[in-house]
């Protein structure tokens, strides 16, 4: 196992990926920004270095900081997290040529997937079911591609290749309006993504979003741990996370699990990843592949059994998988409510001191967070200050104790989304189970 990891990231997932570490006997660096002194895996970790100024770009986003900082502490391995620089290839690969272990794929799969055109070419080889498209980059010829959007039928979606994540993407509801979206968007990727490569999709109007979790290691072994529905989301931030997916039959989800390892076993994929798919009408389409830990991890681990994060840390040290695809049994639900810095309803960024911290607890209940009493949110990044989830015996059960352990979470002196969750988690329609991506934005009075 590696000795030395430089825990590339801030919040709560550098917490996260500490534990991991300290779990398996690892030492940690937290490598920081100046805004980030008084983090909770800084002042835990063996080892911290500052690497540069509060923006992004300049720290957690400026590979030669975080390359020399390894350098310097002479680590091993790099964990980048999620965001930032984990879906970076270039990062990966730089990462490798210093001689140092990327916590995660391989940089050439991280270009496969990057670019979303040749994920879906990809996936369709491995007969991973796609979202019915041109599968590939669009023309200058209006005529051709009027006729092909004609055959999938409107509405469609025109998807930037270098986008993914709901950036550089424009929705075609007749063909009057095909060329002018064409153009926009091929404009904006060059721009936004250096890729003015676009493709056409059919439009789905009421998809859920489901994506599979799957585990591989260097020597050829993959699992899939189950699915996870992330349809709870304003503006592509999740706000909801859960697992099994309402509505998904075991048979299912074993024969999805299945085509998503078959699919990592044809690209030689390694570590944690995820495809994610939108669900219509009982029907799978794969839409892209994260190749990082995600956000919404736990809710996988919660009813699987299984560390995600200390898994990650063994593949990549070259260890074989030593879980098999039977010994994954899914146990009860499990539900996270991502807890932002920010107006319930407004969702203006609220960042500053926090006066006052009761987490809840009790079984079944986990919180993933950094914060602290008197921790200071920076305005400088993202607005998650934790993850509270919730795991009990079935669905219904679940969300009883999430709707308790929302009441009993105290945060004092910023706002937070907790009011809006409390809301949710009360909701017929979302108790129900199965509403779509569209729900929130509809119940907010949004659309
Ligand atoms: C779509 C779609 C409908 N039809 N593709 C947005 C994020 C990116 N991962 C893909 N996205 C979508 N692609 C087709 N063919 C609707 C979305 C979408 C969405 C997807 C998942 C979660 C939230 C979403 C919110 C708006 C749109």
């Amino acid at each position: 196992m590696f000795d030395k990891v430089v825990i590339a990231n801030r919040g709560e997932i550098a917490l996260r990926v500490l534990r991991a570490c300290r779990d398996l006997g690892i030492k940690t660096v937290a490598v920081h920004s100046s805004a980030d002194r008084d983090l909770k895996h800084v002042r835990l970790a063996d080892e911290s270095v500052c690497i540069g100024p509060p923006s992004p770009t300049e720290s957690y986003l400026n590979i030669p900081a975080v390359i020399a900082a390894a350098e310097v502490v002479d680590a091993v391995a790099i964990h980048p997290g999620y965001g930032f620089l984990s879906e970076n290839a270039d990062f990966a690969e730089r990462v490798e040529q210093s001689g140092f272990v990327f916590i995660g794929p391989r940089p050439e799969t991280m270009r496969l997937m990057g670019d979303k055109l040749s994920a879906i070419k990809a996936m369709q080889e491995a007969g991973v079911p796609c979202v019915p498209g041109s599968g590939k980059p669009l023309g200058d010829d209006i005529g051709e591609n009027a006729a092909l959007a004609r055959a999938i039928g409107y509405p469609v979606i025109i998807k930037a290749a270098g986008g993914g994540g709901g950036r550089g993407m424009r929705v075609v509801h007749s063909e009057a309006g095909l060329r002018n979206a064409i153009g926009l968007t091929k404009r904006e990727a060059a721009v936004a993504f250096q890729n003015d490569a676009v493709y056409l999709e059919k439009f789905l109007e009421r998809p859920r979003h489901v994506e599979f979790q799957v585990l591989a290691d260097a020597h050829g072994n993959c699992i899939h741990l189950g699915e996870r529905d992330c349809s709870m989301q304003r503006r592509h931030q999740k706000i909801i996370e859960e697992a099994p997916a309402p509505g998904i039959d075991e048979a299912t989800r074993q024969r999805m699990g299945a085509l998503c390892v078959e699919a990592c076993k044809r690209i030689g994929y390694r570590g944690a990843g995820t495809f994610e798919f939108l669900y219509e009408n009982g029907e799978f389409y794969f839409i892209e592949m994260n190749t990082r830990i995600q956000v919404e991890h736990p809710v996988t681990e919660e009813i699987t059994g299984i560390d995600l994060v200390k898994q990650q840390l063994r593949v990549a040290a070259g260890e074989p998988l030593d879980i098999r695809q039977e010994d994954i049994k899914i146990l009860g639900h499990a539900v996270e409510c991502r807890i932002n810095a920010e107006d319930a309803y407004t969702f203006r960024p609220s960042p500053g001191r926090i006066g006052v911290y009761h987490p809840a607890g009790g079984p079944g209940v986990r919180i993933d967070s950094h914060i602290y009493d008197g921790y200071v949110v920076p305005p400088y990044y993202d607005s998650l200050i934790g993850k509270l989830i919730c795991h009990a015996e079935n669905r219904e059960a679940a969300l009883t104790r999430m709707q308790n352990a929302l009441t009993e979470l105290v945060i004092e002196g910023i706002e937070t989304n907790i009011p809006l969750h409390i809301d949710l988690v009360s909701d017929a329609a979302f108790r129900a189970g199965g509403t779509d991506i569209h729900f929130l934005e509809r119940r907010l009075g949004l659309a």
